[in-house]
């Protein structure tokens, strides 16, 4: 038996739940609402994910906004149409020449924003990175969705099961630089070579987070390797191209398709039998960690020190780990049992 290292289903049932609750709380909450004890009504907070239009960042910057609104903080959420970093760079001078208390960021590109990130600090603004990382000097912490190992572990047994330990497989990634998918990708070859020989990874593509470009590329990578067993595909776009291309094809049921989805984007793949297994977290959880970060970095009662700890609302009391990182959960498999559970 494979080890999942699946955990906690409880927490992520409880996302339509919260959702309910998060609307009602916005019906009786009320501006002056705060939590009291630690401040930060006054906070203006911008949220930059990698790309707009993606129903992941949508979910993510829901849960940014229930924070915000917790502590009575003003929200708001820009990003460029493209996962490009040179599209981030001019939200970032913006929010810096509009003196943002904080800045929550998905980055496309692990140095490529940082300039412009330690401008808006030198200006007094926090800079939160979440979901995607830019390298450790460039902002003051880094909320991640789960450990990159346990991310990168999970795609990797979830394939190895659904084509039997052995045969090729081909990524389908996000955009090339992109820092999550790269840290997983590196540490899913890894684990590729020291623990399953007979599969072997025949190629990486890229479909930049662009629902057609991801569609394309997966029936180019079909096209080129006529004996591929699966696609892996650690982007929630990707998977989701993927799946609608394989499902209308004749590889659909001879090629298995998994990685990183959203259960409403991948449901009716799953019903139809396409995808077995997926994984993520909640997005949700996500946006409303880094909100209660960026409050914690904001208001000073943290600097981004290895355990340094600060109070996240619902989620309960979060510890700064190494280089600044704070950790949300651990990754979730959604398959035909559990899917509906579910709704985002
Ligand atoms: C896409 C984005 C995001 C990633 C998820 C899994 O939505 O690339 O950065 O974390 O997939």
């Amino acid at each position: 038996m494979t080890h999942h290292p699946v955990q906690r289903p409880g927490a992520l049932a409880a996302v339509g739940l919260s959702a309910a609750l998060m609307l009602s709380a916005c019906g009786g909450g009320g501006e002056d609402g705060g939590n009291g004890d630690a401040g930060g009504e006054d906070l203006s907070i911008t949220f930059l994910p990698k790309n707009l239009g993606n129903p992941y960042f949508d979910t993510s910057n829901a849960g940014g906004e229930e924070a915000v609104d917790e502590f009575g903080g003003t929200f708001s959420e820009v990003g460029p149409q493209e996962a490009t970093p040179d599209g981030q760079v001019q939200y970032i001078n913006t929010a810096a020449q509009q003196g943002e208390d904080a800045l929550v960021v998905s980055a496309n590109d692990p140095s490529a924003i940082c300039d412009a990130l330690n401008e808006a600090r030198e200006v007094g603004v926090a800079v939160v990175t979440f979901d995607s990382d830019t390298n450790p000097e460039c902002r003051d912490v880094f909320v991640n969705q789960a450990s990159a190992e346990g991310i990168a572990q999970t795609q990797v047994e979830l394939v190895a099961e659904q084509i039997g330990g052995s045969g090729q497989i081909a990524i389908l990634s996000a955009a090339a630089n992109a820092t999550n998918q790269n840290h997983w990708i590196e540490l899913m070859e890894a684990e590729l070579e020291a623990n399953y020989p007979e599969i072997e990874l025949v190629d990486i593509v890229y479909g930049d987070d662009d629902d057609q470009r991801s569609f394309d590329q997966t029936a180019a990578l079909l096209q080129t390797h006529s004996d591929l067993d699966a696609i892996v595909s650690p982007t929630t776009v990707g998977i989701a191209a993927a799946a609608r291309y394989i499902s209308d094809s004749a590889y659909a049921g001879e090629v298995a398709l998994t990685g990183l989805g959203t259960p409403n984007q991948m449901r009716e793949y799953v019903e139809d039998g396409t995808v077995e297994a997926f994984a993520l977290w909640n997005p949700e959880d996500l946006g409303y960690l880094a909100a209660w970060a960026a409050h914690a970095v904001a208001t000073g009662q943290i600097e981004g020190e290895e355990g340094d700890t600060f109070e996240a609302g619902r989620l309960g009391e979060y510890t700064v780990g190494a280089e600044g990182e704070i950790i949300l959960d651990d990754p979730f498999v959604f398959d035909a049992e559990n899917i509906d559970d579910f709704d985002f």
